[in-house]
């Protein structure tokens, strides 16, 4: 039988050769791995554990926090503060970046979080997951929020652990991406996909249908073309899948193509979107283009903005190239 690669294996095999993970890094990881495992625990545990629920507060989106949202904030900030890899943490779970404390060692890097994307799907038992994104700090002054504001593409690794039927992590440190899967009686993530590719063409599109009429001119044209099937401009008949969890919605994608979207709508015209650009579009947008997709904001490539927010948010085109490639150009040459 195959040996089981671990994730420790597969940081561990890449030192001496031109793939080498700095060692901060290849720690960070693997703590931020462990951190995953904890909360995939905290989760899986459900009612039994005490877990669901509303936590009675807000999070500085003004949304109101389930109790797993700030348990895993916990596990996060709890897990990765005291090992020396990190100068900072921010989290959508925080208004304010979080310093390391004085009395541990300081690292390299920033660490940014949503610590359990798609809450509104907890209780009701559907997939959710961490999403996290690591920067490199420059300079040696104390940090502060503007180390964080670098666009997407300055990323040095970039991933999320989805909690579903299997606790799957997928990441990437610029070399592709890879995914391992929890092998719960090992209490090991194991290698199980290497160098994952995004079919560039798909029939299954995900966007909420329920904003269909907030939306601008190309995202209602790209979404009635597909719509219209056989018998319309595409010629092909598409599905649609929308779970409310970006996580597993990206998931699938990465598994078998897809197109995603949260575009802009009129709904609150001053916000660029839904989702946040620091701590779920920049990492997802990596990981996308990291396994041959594409990733815009209907206009530009989301890792080339630049950010001036620590929670500014952005609307999201990603999955299959050539999809995101054809909505981006409704955008642009309509
Ligand atoms: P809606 C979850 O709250 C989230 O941030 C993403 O995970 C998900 O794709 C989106 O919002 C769902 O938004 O408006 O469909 O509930």
């Amino acid at each position: 039988m195959a040996q089981k690669i671990s994730l420790t294996r597969y940081l561990v095999e890449k030192q001496g050769s031109a793939q080498a993970v700095a060692p901060q890094l290849q720690l960070l990881l693997e703590v931020v791995a462990d951190s995953c495992k904890s909360i995939s625990s905290a989760v899986n545990k459900g009612a039994l554990g005490g877990v669901l629920g509303t936590a009675g507060s807000e999070n500085v989106q003004g949304e109101v926090q389930k109790k797993l949202d700030i348990i895993s904030n916990d596990m996060l900030i709890e897990a990765n503060e005291w090992g020396g890899t990190l100068a900072g943490m921010a989290s959508e779970e925080m208004d304010e970046i979080l310093p390391i404390p004085a009395q541990y060692r300081q690292g390299d890097y920033l660490l940014m979080f949503d610590p359990l994307d798609g809450s509104s799907n907890i209780d009701v038992n559907v997939s959710i997951g961490t999403i996290f994104s690591v920067l490199k700090k420059s300079g040696t002054a104390a940090v502060a929020e503007s180390d964080f504001l670098q666009a997407g593409a300055q990323q040095v690794a970039a991933g999320y652990c989805v909690y579903g039927p299997q606790t799957t992590l997928v990441l990437t440190v610029g070399q592709g991406v890879v995914m391992f899967t929890l092998d719960r009686e090992l209490g090991t993530f194991v290698l199980t996909q290497d160098q994952v590719q995004i079919p560039v063409d798909t029939k299954e599109f995900a966007i909420n249908m329920s904003n269909m009429r907030h939306w601008d001119a190309p995202v209602k044209r790209y979404v009635d073309e597909c719509l219209a099937g056989k018998e319309g401009p595409r010629g092909k008949d598409f599905n649609m899948r929308w779970i409310a969890s970006m996580v597993a919605d990206v998931h699938r994608i990465m598994m078998r193509g897809g197109v995603f979207m949260y575009p802009w709508d009129k709904r609150e015209p001053e916000k660029p979107g839904k989702l946040r650009l620091m701590y779920e579009a920049n990492p997802m947008s990596w990981l996308v283009e990291q396994a041959g997709g594409g990733a815009t904001d209907g206009r530009q490539r989301i890792l080339d903005i630049a950010p001036t927010k620590l929670h500014q948010r952005v609307a999201v085109v990603l999955g299959s190239k050539n999809e995101v490639d054809r909505v981006t150009q409704y955008h642009t040459q309509p």
